[in-house]
Formats: structure tokens, sequence, C-alpha cells
């Protein structure tokens, strides 16, 4: 079983300063990692890649042929991928073995909430090689500064979601930077935690300029309430634990975790051996006071 994940965000939101963070991290704790560009947008690449999809095909090349602008050449490429996925199943078919992938998609939000062409070509690889994948989704975390923004990035978060069907972690990226953007207008676990957007829109109506979209407003934020599947872990690439913590949480996603028992004793021993938030003896005790009070009751019902 090959796991990985498929790295997607708005522009700007920090997927390829993750692939190259993650892709470290995961090294360190054993993991062979391969990192696979597939954003033909990307100049400079921070990572060793082990695919780039500018090997099948130019973005330059695209525009300057098509005449298309730097939005519909993107487009063009994945579904010039798609036509192509055998291009890239051969080039995964090596690495199946002992590698975990780490997919670097192109920032352009409609090819994950809109488009078919990267959802078909996260299926085929799916299918034909049994990967198990985590969508992981990064939004810049300074949209938690702006309660438009915010609701804007709640509804591509969902979107893509709904549209992509993968194991799915939202994540706000860059978190250590959120300070320098001033005070918030919650705590951070109301932006994370996507409990009650009643607040959020109370915040909204003070402002004029949006207050007339009042109603607007208040349907976006009952779709998302109704769906209750948006909520954010956060990021700051540059923090172990942040990135631990993460990982700890894609695993489960995309069930490494139970694959790990095997392959790797010692990583598994690490996670068992972490604090968790159960007490056998507590249990047992519970359990035989249950016991005991159920005998009483059988025995006074039988007296009666
Ligand atoms: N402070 C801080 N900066 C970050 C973090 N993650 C990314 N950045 C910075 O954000 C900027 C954009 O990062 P990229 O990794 O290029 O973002 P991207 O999503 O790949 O961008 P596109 O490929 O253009 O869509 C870079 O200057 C990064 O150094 C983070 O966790 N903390
Ligand atoms: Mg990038």
């Amino acid at each position: 079983m090959v796991f990985g994940q498929v790295v997607i965000g708005p522009p700007g939101s920090g997927k390829t300063t993750y692939c190259n963070g993650m892709s470290q991290f995961l090294s360190l704790v054993g993991r062979k990692v391969a990192v696979i560009n597939l954003d033909p947008a990307n100049d400079a690449l921070p990572y060793e890649c082990a695919i780039n999809i500018e090997d099948l095909i130019k973005l330059s090349d695209v525009m300057s042929e098509h005449s298309l602008g730097p939005n519909g050449g993107l487009v063009y490429c994945m579904d010039y991928l798609e036509m192509n996925i055998d291009w890239l199943e051969e080039k995964l078919k090596p690495l199946i073995e002992d590698h975990y992938f780490l997919f670097d998609f192109p920032g352009q939000v409609e090819l994950f909430s809109l488009h078919t062409n990267a959802r078909n070509i996260i299926n085929k690889l799916i299918k034909k090689l049994d990967l198990r994948l985590t969508a992981v989704h990064l939004v810049d975390a300074h949209l938690c500064c702006d309660p438009g923004k915010y609701v804007s990035a709640l509804l591509l978060s969902l979107s893509t979601m709904l549209h992509l069907e993968l194991p799915h972690i939202n994540v706000l990226s860059k978190i250590d930077l959120i300070e320098n953007y001033g005070n918030l207008a919650f705590n951070l676990d109301f932006y994370t935690d996507v409990q009650d957007l009643s607040y959020l829109q109370y915040h909204l109506d003070q402002d004029p300029r949006s207050a007339k979209y009042r109603k607007l407003t208040k349907e976006l934020c009952d779709v998302i309430d109704d769906f209750s599947l948006v909520n954010f872990s956060t990021l700051d690439i540059q923090d172990k634990e942040s990135v631990g913590n993460l990982v700890k949480l894609i695993d489960k996603s995309n069930g490494y975790i139970f694959s790990s028992i095997d392959s790797s004793a010692v990583e598994f021993s690490k996670i068992a051996a972490a604090p968790l938030d159960w007490d056998y003896y507590r249990t047992a005790a519970v359990q035989e006071k249950y016991m005991k009070d159920d005998e009483i009751v059988q025995k006074t019902s039988g007296m009666q």
C-alpha cells in the first residue's frame, strides 16, 4: 500500500514550502519521500523532485502556442496531464515499492472546486496504483483577519472537500505571521473550530460596506453550518511540533498509522506510547460499579 498527500490551496498559500518542509520532516522520521511537482508554474523548486510535470509540458510553451493566459494555460496543462496519465503512472511505478508521495499541485483554485481534470488525475492514480491519499488544503492564515475573506476561505474549503471526495485536512498556513496582522476579532479557536458563525455575521454587519450584503452572508454561513464539515488545523512550517501534529492527523486520515504497525515498529511504538485520555482502572471500576448496581436491582426486584 502506498500513502501520500495531495497538497493544494490558493496561490501563495505555502504549498511548495510545505512540500519541502514536510519531505524533510518525514525523511527525519525514517520515511522515504518522493515529491512530485505537478505545477508547471513552479519556477524555482526548493526541493529535489522525483518527477516534474515540466518534463511533460511547459506552461510557457502552452501560453505562446495557444495564445492563452496563465490561468487558461494551467487548465490546458492539467487536461494534457489527464490525457497522458500513463506518463505519470510509468514514472511513479518504480517509486511505489517504498516511497511516500507528496504531490505539489498548482494554486489555481477552480482546478479543485470546478474543473474535473485534477480530480480525474488523482482518481486514476488512486485506482491504478492503489494509493491512499489525503488532500492537504492550505489556506493563508491572514484571511482570518478579514471576516469577508474568512467566509470565502470557508466556502472554498467546503467546495474543494465536496469536489475531490478525498480524506481531507484544511490547514491555516503561516500561522506564525498571524500576529503581524493585528488583533483578531475572536480567539484563534473560533476560526479553527468553525462552530458558530452567527458571531461572525454580527461582526460583519458592523461594517457599513458589508452590512448591505447581510442576507447573502447569512445564507452563505448557513450553507457552511449545514454541511458542518469544515474545520482547520494550524501550521508553522518552521516549527517541528506544528508539522508533527499535522503528520499525526494526516496519518490517521489516510490509514498510514495502521500500516506502520508492520513496517515501522519503532514509529508505531512512539505513537502508541503517546499520552492517551484513557484510564483502564477508572473504566474497569465504573463497569464493576454498574454490575453491582445491576445485581442489587435484580435482587430487590426478586424480593418484591
Ligand atoms: N512565515 C512563514 N512563511 C511561509 C510559510 N509557508 C510558506 N511561507 C512563505 O510564503 C510564500 C509562498 O510560499 P510558496 O510555498 O511559494 O506558496 P505556493 O502555495 O507554492 O505558491 P504558488 O505555487 O505560487 O501557488 C514564500 O515566501 C514562503 O517562504 C510559513 O509557514 N511561515
Ligand atoms: Mg508552488
